[in-house]
């Protein structure tokens, strides 16, 4: 009988941890590849490209590939968005890559309008032409 009821007390303490922890990812989840050729890249995409509603919850699922060269922490790429018409930096938007899958939830700016992805770590000789268009809808 105690050993149930350990068992169950465990099972209340344990189980709702284990939900949170796979618990999906909040909003429209949005794959991304920043590959090791300074690109990032879209499935079914010619040219990269995301399209959010002004505000909308979305996650980023990015994945990462090791392009020529690497921040002294191991940073691998960014992906920092800026807004297209006078280049300034979107709060919140200002990401670090290391090598694999990483996962952004993050709310697309509230102002409609043209956005620009950049890379902010100088990743190879081709990192300069390593962005994306972000199109925010109202
Ligand atoms: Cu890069």
């Amino acid at each position: 009988m105690k050993e149930i009821r350990r068992f169950l007390v465990i099972m209340v303490l344990v189980v709702p941890c284990g939900w949170a922890q796979n618990s999906r990812p909040a909003g429209r989840v949005i794959e991304i590849l920043a590959d090791h050729d300074s690109r990032y890249k879209m499935e079914g995409l010619k040219q990269p490209s995301i399209t959010a509603k002004a505000g909308e919850l979305i996650t980023l699922r990015i994945t990462a590939k090791k392009a020529k060269n690497l921040n002294r922490d191991g940073s691998i790429h960014g992906f920092s968005l800026l807004r297209a018409k006078d280049r300034k930096p979107v709060e919140e938007w200002d990401f670090l890559l290391k090598p694999g899958v990483q996962e952004f939830t993050v709310a697309a700016p509230s102002e409609p309008g043209e956005y620009i992805v950049v890379c902010t770590v100088i990743c190879s000789q081709d990192h300069e032409g390593m962005s994306m268009r972000f199109l925010v809808v109202p």
